[in-house]
């Protein structure tokens, strides 16, 4: 079949194999996922007409109660994977704590832990820029047939099962790993299905577009502020481009595409940087790698980082390796 024209789902099927556990429990995931990504992006292509549509009062045209869109999209994501009977756990940055999902089966069967950003860059929904959905996936490693505990949500990147995002932007995306290549699917929204749109993505070695948040600068370490300026000069292949959309998941994905580095580095005003560890940079950091990019703090591969706690931040520098390379040069 013409590469192409390959569903997601038929992926899933003809790739289960390649999965290191059994082959049904990743289709599962999945489809959860899906599921929840399409449901999710029919919300937020609406949004705009939500207070238009909601001014009949408290509620929508479906009659629910208004909710903000990221409170939405994290009970539909939680919605879809609670049914599937296959994780034991979820953490997300909407919920302080994580969430225990009791099988049916008393003895909690269930194998794996999923951790969400539900709708990144939420608060560009108001001015109708791209947003996404983040999530990362491990086997549980403490016993089957126990509670699931923080410690399974806890691990280093590097043990993560499957990772991917959701890009609701000119067109919805759903791209993720299971630890064999990154792979992009395009949703049609006219029959709601996902369609093989990327195949083998990669990011190219290098590239010409770096995305940092510059209103920053002046907070920045004097390493990072001269990568900046580095970017800047007229030398070479440089200057490069300034491209920040203030959305993470559309700024790597540009970044993915086009070659490219985002930067998310501490500063006298946050001294671990924005992004969360276990949620945001490891499930992209996996993605990177896999695509033959890199992802570190500044110093440290972020799959390697053993994390302490749930919501924990750390700096992030992530896309082309050689660009990568380069910044954690002025850095050190
Ligand atoms: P700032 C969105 O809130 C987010 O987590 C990322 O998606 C985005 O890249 C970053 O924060 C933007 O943060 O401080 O530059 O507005």
């Amino acid at each position: 079949m013409d590469k192409k024209n390959k569903t997601l789902g038929e992926f899933i099927i003809e790739n289960q194999s390649e999965f290191q556990y059994s082959t049904g429990e990743l289709s599962k995931l999945i489809n959860a996922i899906r599921l929840a990504a399409k449901v999710v992006n029919h919300e937020v292509n609406k949004a705009g007409l939500i207070d238009i549509l909601g001014e009949a009062g408290d509620t929508n045209v479906q009659g629910e109660d208004q909710q903000k869109l990221d409170v939405l999209a994290n009970e539909k994501f939680i919605q879809a994977l609670r049914k599937r009977e296959i994780v034991c756990g979820i953490a997300s940055e909407e919920e302080d704590d994580f969430i225990t999902i009791n099988s049916q089966d008393e003895n909690h069967q269930n194998k794996y832990v999923v951790l969400i950003d539900p709708l990144d860059g939420s608060s560009n929904i108001d001015v109708n820029v791209s947003v996404g959905t983040i999530f990362s996936i491990y086997r549980r490693i403490t016993p089957v047939g126990t509670p699931v505990t923080l410690e399974d949500f806890l691990q280093p990147g590097k043990n993560q099962v499957a990772a991917g995002y959701v890009v609701y932007g000119t067109s919805t995306m759903l791209v993720y790993t299971t630890g064999h290549g990154v792979n992009g699917f395009t949703l049609n929204p006219a029959i709601g299905t996902f369609y093989l749109s990327h195949p083998n993505m990669e990011f190219p070695e290098t590239g010409k577009i770096y995305s940092v948040n510059e209103g920053n600068y002046v907070h920045f370490p004097q390493g990072v502020k001269n990568y900046i300026k580095y970017c800047q000069e007229e030398e070479g292949d440089r200057p490069y481009t300034s491209r920040y959309i203030g959305s993470l998941v559309s700024d790597f994905h540009r970044n993915m595409i086009k070659g490219g580095i985002y930067m998310y580095p501490k500063s006298s005003k946050a001294s671990n940087g924005k992004l969360r560890l276990l949620y945001e940079c490891n499930p992209m950091a996996l993605i990177a790698e896999q695509a033959n990019g890199k992802a570190s703090n500044g110093n440290q591969r972020i799959l390697d980082i053993q994390p302490s706690e749930l919501h924990e931040r750390v700096p992030f520098f992530c896309g082309s390796k050689k660009m990568v390379e380069k910044a954690e040069e002025f850095m050190k």
